[in-house]
């Protein structure tokens, strides 16, 4: 390490700065990519964007905050062998830091790493909606033989709380069809050429909302480290008016940002780093 690495933590913060009992974020890296489809490698997704997130400008411009000023904990890894234990695991950890009265991030990891923590925040908060930006449903009912699988995830999550919207969907299977409520789905064909669906996405949410953010729902010209990119996704502003939106009219609980799967380019890995940092700098600011 050169004398210039920041510090291993998310944001590259002084130690003071992610300290648990004043931080008031704390973020969850979860390492876990057993299900994945096609190219596998989102294990390492945690660690690279918190190696980005060291690099990043801390000020943030838009809401002329400095959100890292509110502490941010970068807690261990959560790593399991199977599906099943790796949802308890994901759960108890995420219920600790929210009973602890810390917003918490998830971060990936394929999807599945989602249902954990979504499952703690649905247990613990009434009156919340899912927002899933996603290019794919994931509402398989099971997928090869396993139906924790990243393609089921949104399916398991419905089953606790089915209050999900889905923006930036252009890819599913038919036998998703029929446990997709078309008016919770705003698909990406619909909504690329204009801002005017972002109030309807906003109404539709109740008081709180976590956030389940896989990261293929941006386009693959700006995050190509995916394991299954998908043409016609969303670009990084139509995104962030969206959250801008959200954290305006309620309240974010807590969030997951899964399937980095990073490779030579740095560039998707700051990107993920980014989002996180501007959904904090929204909600916090
Ligand atoms: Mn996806």
């Amino acid at each position: 390490m050169s004398e210039n690495t920041p510090p291993y933590n998310f944001g590259g913060l002084a130690e003071e700065l992610t300290d648990y009992k004043k931080a008031q974020v704390a973020v969850i890296p979860v390492p876990f990519d057993l299900t994945t489809s096609w190219m596998s490698g989102t294990s390492q997704g945690p660690k690279a964007i918190i190696e980005a997130s060291g690099y990043m400008e801390l000020y943030d411009i838009e809401t002329q905050s400095q959100v890292y000023k509110k502490g941010i904990f970068t807690d261990e890894e959560v790593s399991a062998d199977s599906s099943e234990a790796l949802n308890d695991a994901v759960y108890e950890r995420v219920l600790t830091h929210i009973k602890a009265g810390k917003f918490a991030i998830t971060l990936g990891g394929e999807h599945s790493v989602a249902y954990g923590s979504a499952k703690a925040h649905i247990e613990t908060f009434d009156d919340l909606s899912i927002l899933h930006f996603d290019a794919h449903t994931d509402r398989r009912e099971e997928f090869e033989d396993n139906k924790f699988s990243h393609a089921c995830t949104l399916r398991r999550i419905s089953e606790l709380n089915d209050d999900i919207f889905s923006v930036g969907i252009r890819s599913l299977d038919i036998s998703e069809l029929q446990y997709l409520d078309e008016r919770k789905v705003f698909y990406a064909e619909n909504i690329h050429s204009s801002l005017d669906w972002i109030p309807k996405v906003v109404d539709l949410l109740k008081g709180n909302v976590y956030i389940t953010f896989d990261l293929d729902v941006f386009d693959p010209a700006i995050m190509p480290s995916t394991g299954t990119p998908e043409p016609g996704g969303m670009e990084w502003y139509p995104v962030l008016a969206l959250l801008k939106a959200v954290a305006k009219s309620c309240n974010i609980v807590g969030m997951d940002v899964v399937e980095l799967n990073p490779t030579e380019d740095k560039a998707p890995d700051f990107l993920a780093a980014k989002l996180v940092y501007k959904i904090l700098s929204y909600k916090f600011a």
